[in-house]
């Protein structure tokens, strides 16, 4: 029997549909603009999210950091959550490439408010970093995958028009919060100057996310793509796998948000572990281990054994994302293995 993969939503490989549209990509030279398969990949990412342009970029970092690089300069500060990817997991890009500092947010489950940000903005004193652009993530990954309010994020770009800040969507997973409320991605994406959306995490494309904004903005991303050593050849191999993943791979969104929310139930029976499936709304589950069974680590390990593989992110707190390459009964063969880890542990 398999492994039951549920570490990230990054691990999906290209199923035999994708890979015969990977096979048969018309490819030419993108940094000439050749590829027709880049074109039309970035054609429609474009019309799918209501902006004038759109640019490949291989991975969802670049897209922050060049959207970051774009629209910044050096010793300029970003406004985003505490909790952010672009702070986490991004190995210091924003210093590191941009040379931006953080101003960082609290609130629940990543998600911040107008006056957090009108709070942060800086008074125009010489003192001071420049106030430049705010970063949402939407949905949340350390937030549990949370989906952000559009009023809420109506009500930040109104801060934000009044203190001449620019906005980037880090929309890595911005098509599971539209397929799980059912919101246009325009209805998000009409608040902000930048948006970037990953190809490669629960769509099921083996490579690839992509930066939307106005011409003016996405051919400055266009030179940092350059610049980080982005641009890219023949990219309509793995383009090609991105665009079948965009027509085939987004209402199936729901299976996965379904899938999680049956785990997160299953997990709120068992003693040992605790989590409020309440606050499961796409495919990320986060729950805690009880001190008595052990440490994240030595749960995830027992998991792993059972052929479960599941992320300790925090010494008590563990994820498991649910994505294309996991079925209901997959998660159920989840389920039995983390009771039979916690009856072992508890014992
Ligand atoms: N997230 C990965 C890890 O980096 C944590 C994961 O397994 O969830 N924005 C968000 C919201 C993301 O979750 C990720 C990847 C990225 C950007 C970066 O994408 P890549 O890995 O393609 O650089």
């Amino acid at each position: 029997m398999g492994v039951v993969d549920l570490r990230s939503d990054t691990v999906t490989r290209p199923s035999p549909g994708m890979r015969k549209a990977i096979a048969e990509a018309q490819v030419g030279d993108d940094v000439f603009g050749d590829d027709p398969t880049v074109n039309r990949l970035q054609e429609k990412v474009a019309s799918l999210l209501g902006q004038e342009a759109a640019i490949y970029v291989p991975s969802g970092t670049m897209a922050n950091q060049t959207a970051i690089r774009a629209q910044t300069q050096p010793g300029d500060e970003i406004i985003a959550h505490a909790d952010s990817h672009i702070y986490h997991y991004e190995a210091g890009a924003p210093a590191g490439l941009s040379g931006c500092s953080l101003r960082l947010l609290g609130g629940e489950r990543g998600l911040f408010h107008p006056e957090d940000v009108r709070t942060a903005v800086r008074p125009a004193d010489s003192h001071y970093p420049r106030s430049a652009l705010v970063v949402v993530e939407n949905t949340h990954n350390r937030g549990g995958g949370s989906i952000w309010p559009v009023d809420q994020i109506a009500s930040i770009r109104e801060v934000a028009d009044e203190h001449g800040l620019r906005m980037h969507l880090d929309g890595a997973r911005l098509l599971n919060a539209c397929v799980a409320t059912g919101h246009s991605p325009h209805e998000y994406t009409r608040h902000f100057d930048t948006v970037a959306i990953c190809f490669s995490k629960g769509l099921g494309a083996p490579v690839g996310s992509a930066v939307a904004g106005s011409a003016e903005i996405i051919q400055r991303v266009h030179r940092f793509r350059k610049m980080f050593g982005g641009g890219m050849r023949q990219a309509g191999i793995i383009a090609a796998g991105a665009l079948y993943a965009l027509e085939h791979n987004v209402d199936r969104l729901a299976e996965d948000h379904a899938n999680a929310k049956h785990l997160a139930n299953a997990l709120a029976e068992m003693p040992g572990v605790s989590i409020d499936p309440s606050t499961v709304e796409t495919n990320i589950v986060y729950f805690d281990v009880d001190e008595a069974i052990g440490t994240a680590q030595s749960f995830c390990d027992a998991l792993h054994e059972r052929g479960v593989w599941i992320l300790p992110l925090a010494p008590q707190r563990v994820r498991a994302v649910t994505h294309l390459d996991v079925s209901r009964g997959d998660i159920n063969r989840a389920i039995i293995a983390v009771r039979d880890v916690l009856n072992s542990l508890a014992a």
